[in-house]
């Protein structure tokens, strides 16, 4: 009998150890990011998204019901689990792809992990009520972002003593206090958090001094993917800054990131291509 499911299934420890980097597929699940045709149609458009990211080379899909962005709605409990939960189980059930879930609630990072999520990615690096308890008890990774301050007010004046001190400081603690809980620092990605409470200065400065990280001995997700860091500096509309983003993509592999977070896969793992070419020249 024929048999479509492919021999090998994709496992996160793989791509963490392989020495080029891997894309994580941005799936933005909040209702702005969908022609308005109601839910069925809701999950349709986010699979076929999906099926595309993982033909382009994502490895990972990120998927996000919460805005994160400055100024942004806090989103309910319920309507949080009702955007990101079908849409894990469908790609679980339909794809041999790794799924991230970006979620800062310990009801959605358990019920997520319930459903077979891979990793829990929380931008407020399981520092909410709850969370280090919700992913105790399991075997997932954890993506501890550093983020300086609250979404609402995050880009107002933000100040670091030594921003990679600091930031570096911010993993320790946080990575002790999930060894404390039962997570085993094997299970942990480090993220520092473009965008989130930096100067456009301070957010080049951490590109360039990415590779600093590397001395905690984690991998590192980076995630500039159209971010204002890129819009600001060339002065480019969201939708006008894909060779930005590949720039910054090209910058944090050559600095030892493992994971790349972006809107534009096929692009990005074109890019990559390259960047391994030369590597391996
Ligand atoms: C509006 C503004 C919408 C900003 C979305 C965003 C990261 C993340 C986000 C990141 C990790 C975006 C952000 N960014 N999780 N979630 N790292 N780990 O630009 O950089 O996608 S949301």
């Amino acid at each position: 009998m024929s048999n479509t499911l492919p021999v090998t299934t994709l496992k996160l420890v793989d791509v963490l150890s392989s020495n080029t980097p891997s894309v994580m597929g941005i799936l933005n699940m909040t209702p702005d990011s969908f022609s308005d045709g109601g839910k069925f149609n809701q999950q349709n458009q986010a699979l076929v998204q999906v099926e595309r990211m993982i033909a382009d080379g994502a490895k990972i899909i990120d998927i996000g019901g919460e805005s994160t962005r400055p100024g942004a709605k806090d989103v309910s409990l319920n309507d949080e689990l009702a955007r990101v939960i079908p849409v894990l189980t469908a790609i679980k059930s339909r794809f041999d792809v790794l799924v991230s879930i970006d979620t800062s609630k310990s009801e959605v990072m358990g019920e997520a992990i319930a459903q077979g999520a891979d990793i829990i990615n929380d931008v407020r690096a399981l520092q909410g009520e709850g969370c280090i308890s919700a992913v105790a008890n399991s075997s997932v990774h954890v993506c501890l972002m550093h983020m300086q301050g609250q979404p609402r007010t995050m880009q107002n004046n933000p100040q670091y003593k030594n921003l990679i001190e600091d930031i570096k400081d911010f993993f320790i603690e946080r990575i002790k206090a999930c060894q404390a809980k039962g997570i085993s620092s094997q299970r942990l990605i480090l993220d520092p958090g473009f965008g989130f409470g930096k100067t456009l200065e301070q957010n080049y400065k951490l590109l360039a001094k990415l590779s600093e990280f590397e001395s905690l001995n984690l991998p590192i997700l980076a995630g500039l993917s159209r971010k204002s860091m890129i819009g600001n500096l060339l002065n480019r509309e969201v939708d006008q800054r894909l060779a930005g983003s590949l720039a910054t993509a090209i910058i944090a592999a050559q600095q030892g990131a493992k994971i790349i977070r972006v809107h534009d896969v096929k692009e990005t793992v074109d890019a990559l291509t390259v960047l391994q070419a030369v590597s391996a020249a």
